[in-house]
């Protein structure tokens, strides 16, 4: 396993393994869902990423999405540098937190008021204790294989590293805290109604992420997406859309553009920062007016809103017009077409998801709609195919169970190559 010399990423990995539990910062970097060891990454420009023995990769973890304009774009560099020289955060509201609101706000019409904070993680946490604050009930509704990053009382069958490494709930987590969480299946209309009919009343929130991209990446059946709005609607809970990943991806407006539904509330990460620490959530007046200093539901945060995340992020969005997703879709159907057409030379069953720029290709005959669809795949051929195209100079994410992300600094140039590699990868994998 591993063609390439990594010396130098072999030596750093046996030294973060000292001092860092897994030698990572975050459990899927560390390969385990796949073998071998992490490479190290020295720098990353574009759709580029160099690890420190100098070889070169076509990058499509695009730092799990942030990096839709691509690595160290020139524009978010200077945007950065400019505003760590007027200070890197003042604990003060700074003009940067209201533009961002703006953009945010005129972006996605569903939210009328947003709180910044500084990860996906908190603003998940932040939308479920804001929308239980506001109906008063404590019952939460979450989908199999979605991840909503690491919320004690989420972290039951999530998806991303937790299910990765086959246990979906996590030890540390008391089972009084995930007494309120109900999991039911995703594109399960029925189990949906069954479970507000044995929670009646106490249902304060339905969250998911409306395109599921923690279990690989699956879709809203047809008019899933409008039965959630109508049930949360007549039950009077509080509709969730996790869009941490698909904000600003799938559309400027997000999934929720995509889809046309509108939840109550919305949670952000990701490209909202430029690739600094971020993230918000937002939704209806009413219900973000319940938060502190305003309401009674505190939340709060020593780097929220600062001026490097904003300057970043304010750049990041300023760059998303019509033209960038008209690009990535360009570029998704070219990958798409060719990963198929690879596959079914080779002879190997894959079932190729993509919406936009997101995708995953599964390897299973099966179509794939949920988390159980998901888990058919065949993961140590996925482990295989990750190791050739590593090899081939395709960084993929290290696991069956994540999302690939395309940027606008991807060519159809590099997607031919990514193609002919897939196509070299795939072949003898029969
Ligand atoms: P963070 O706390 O990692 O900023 O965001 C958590 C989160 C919340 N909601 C969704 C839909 C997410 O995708 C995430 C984080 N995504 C993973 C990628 N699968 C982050 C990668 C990692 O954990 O290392």
């Amino acid at each position: 396993m591993g063609g390439l010399a990594r010396k130098k990423s072999d030596a750093l990995f046996a030294e973060a393994l000292e001092r860092i539990p897994g030698g990572v910062n975050s459990p899927v970097r560390a390969f385990r869902a796949v073998g071998g060891k992490p490479f190290f990454v020295d720098r990353a420009r574009g759709c580029r990423v160099w690890d420190v023995d100098g070889n070169e990769y076509i990058d499509y973890i695009g730092t799990w999405g942030p990096a839709i304009h691509g690595h160290a774009h020139p524009r978010i560099i200077e945007a950065i540098r400019s505003a760590a020289e007027r200070g890197t955060s003042f604990g003060i509201p700074n003009p940067l937190e209201v533009k961002m609101a703006s953009l945010i706000c005129e972006a996605v019409p569903s939210v009328e008021k947003v709180r910044m904070c500084n990860s996906g993680t908190e603003a998940c946490m932040a939308a479920i204790r804001v929308a239980r604050g506001h109906t008063k009930r404590n019952k939460v509704i979450k989908f199999e294989g979605c991840y909503h990053g690491h919320v004690d009382s989420l972290l039951v069958n999530a998806g991303s590293g937790a299910l990765t490494f086959g246990h979906p709930d996590s030890a540390g987590v008391p089972a009084a805290f995930t007494q309120h969480t109900v999991v039911v299946r995703f594109n399960d209309i029925e189990a949906v109604k069954a479970a507000f009919l044995a929670n009646s009343n106490d249902i304060a929130a339905v969250i998911l992420e409306p395109v599921p991209g923690n279990a690989g990446l699956y879709l809203p059946k047809p008019g899933f997406l409008t039965f959630l709005r109508e049930i949360t609607r007549e039950e009077g809970a509080v509709l969730i859309f996790d869009e941490v990943m698909t904000g600003f991806r799938l559309a400027r407006g997000g999934a929720q553009e995509r889809f046309g539904v509108q939840p109550d509330l919305t949670c952000f990460g990701k490209i909202i920062g430029g690739g600094l620490p971020v993230g918000a959530f937002g939704g209806r007046r009413d219900i973000m007016n319940c938060l502190a200093p305003l309401g009674p539901v505190y939340q709060a945060g020593t780097l929220s809103g600062n001026p490097l995340a904003m300057a970043a992020g304010i750049v990041a969005l300023e760059m998303l017009g019509h033209e960038t997703y008209n690009t990535l879709e360009k570029l998704g159907a070219q990958l798409e077409e060719g990963m198929l057409e690879a596959a079914r030379a080779a002879g190997v069953p894959v079932q190729f998801l993509r919406c936009g720029s997101m995708f995953c290709c599964y390897f299973t005959d099966l179509p794939v709609h949920d988390l159980a669809d998901a888990m058919k795949s065949d993961r140590d051929r996925f482990a295989r195919y990750f190791h050739r195209m590593l090899d081939g100079g395709i960084s993929l994410a290290p696991s069956q169970f994540e999302a690939g992300f395309l940027c606008t600094a991807h060519t159809p140039a590099d997607i031919e190559r990514t193609v002919e590699a897939a196509a070299r990868a795939l072949r003898g994998l029969n």
